[in-house]
């Protein structure tokens, strides 16, 4: 730190300088994320200086961080739980606003563990958890930090977790099953009604990642079952800071039961209140303000504009890709497409060099990897074809 201030007009320039630096999310296609809307833009300013780790001093923020617990469990049928409301919970849905998929993916498996726990029962080995393949790298840090072991099990030709797989990972020393709902690499959702009866069957909870889903799937004309409308389903991580439009950081996750919340619990003698069941102490108001503007202002229908925007353009890139002679892995279910091309990891180094179109790889099969977003359009999609057209045809003939 320089021992004298530096003026206004000096620290402006200094950060204009970095933000050229930074994407303003054009030619970005490698990104789950996008410009925030101008409402959660604005209610964040609003709230910038709320905390919600000490909710006694906040208690406006607190209340929009509760609002917004409760149209998340309207979107995800919370309806369907048979939970005494109060207490934790807002209506029949308990839960709180995360810094995003990570820290959800984490408490939840924590509270699987804390409950488990509690419940006394006794382990032959280290408890572990099975999770699908293609499951976020979350997971590896739940590994690393939990004394938790993550089973993986494989997929099908479609990128779903294998049920018979599962099934063969699970032991008597496994707590919790893992589905998505969206996941990271494929968009493709994994047969969380099977999981549910496996769930049940076994007594296992079973957490679902919507991190990127969310927000997407009920908005689709066929939603598929992913949320507490399928019984087993005891929690859902989903992100108001990916296809929700809010700012960063905003997830969440709810719990079908207060028990989670209550297993997570730690005392907090000195603040406004008395225990904590969050990761994080101090948390952002402003994300809980902005993530409550925006749901409010778009509503279901603003949402399903926007999920109608995405889904337009992945039907457009997947048709004149098809044209171009590249087969998307399979028939996207969500706004996410993998191209089979040839020489990937190439093209995708040429597509950033020589025309600035940031893309992304999945890890197997290697393949391009796109996420059509609120801040792309259908230009977009017309001058990235052309320039996919060159660099794939250089390759071919150097
Ligand atoms: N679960 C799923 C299914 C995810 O896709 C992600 C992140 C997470 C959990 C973790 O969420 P947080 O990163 O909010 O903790 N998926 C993207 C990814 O890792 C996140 C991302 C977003 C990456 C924007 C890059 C980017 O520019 O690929």
């Amino acid at each position: 730190m320089n021992e004298q201030g530096l003026s206004e007009r000096e620290i402006f320039s200094y950060l204009e300088n970095a933000k050229s630096e930074d994407t303003d999310y054009y030619r970005v296609f490698s990104s789950m994320c996008t410009r925030p809307h101008k409402i959660a833009i604005e209610a964040n300013r609003l709230f910038i200086e709320a905390n919600l780790g000490d909710l006694g001093l906040f208690a406006g923020a607190h209340k929009l961080e509760q609002e917004v617990v409760r149209m998340l469990g309207n979107l995800l049928h919370a309806s369907s739980i048979d939970v005494p409301s109060g207490g934790l919970c807002q209506s029949s849905v308990c839960g709180y606003l995360t810094t995003g998929g990570t820290e959800s993916n984490i408490q939840a498996v924590r509270g699987m563990k804390n409950l488990v726990t509690a419940g006394k029962k006794e382990f032959k080995g280290t408890p572990n958890i099975v999770i699908p393949a293609s499951a976020h790298f979350s997971f590896d840090k739940v590994a690393d930090m939990m004394g938790i072991e993550v089973r993986r099990a494989s997929l099908d030709s479609e990128f779903r977790v294998d049920m018979a797989s599962v099934e063969k990972l699970i032991n008597e020393n496994t707590i919790g099953l893992v589905g998505i709902a969206g996941n990271t690499e494929f968009g493709q959702i994994d047969p969380i009604d099977k999981l549910s009866e496996v769930a049940l069957e076994n007594e296992l909870f079973l957490h679902v990642d919507a991190a990127f889903g969310g927000f997407v799937i009920p908005f689709l004309e066929k939603p598929q079952p992913f949320d507490f409308k399928v019984p087993g389903v005891t929690s859902i991580a989903i992100d108001p800071h990916k296809m929700g439009l809010s700012t960063i950081p905003s997830g969440a996750l709810l719990f079908r039961s207060p028990s989670f919340l209550d297993s997570l619990k730690v005392s907090t003698p000195y603040l406004t209140t008395k225990s904590q069941f969050t990761l994080t102490g101090t948390r952002s108001g402003a994300s809980a303000a902005a993530t409550c503007a925006v749901m409010k202002y778009l509503g279901y229908e603003g949402y399903r504009k926007n999920v109608q925007h995405c889904m337009e353009l992945t039907s457009k890139i997947v048709e004149e890709a098809r044209k171009l002679g590249f087969e998307p892995l399979i028939e996207p279910v969500m706004n996410v497409v993998a191209l089979k091309v040839p020489n990937p990891d190439l093209v995708r180094e040429r597509l950033l060099k020589k025309f600035g179109w940031n893309v992304s790889i999945t890890r197997t099969p290697r393949a391009l990897r796109l996420v059509l977003m609120p801040h792309n359009s259908p230009e977009d999609i017309e001058l990235f074809l052309k320039d996919l057209k060159k660099v794939t045809a250089e390759i071919k003939s150097p």
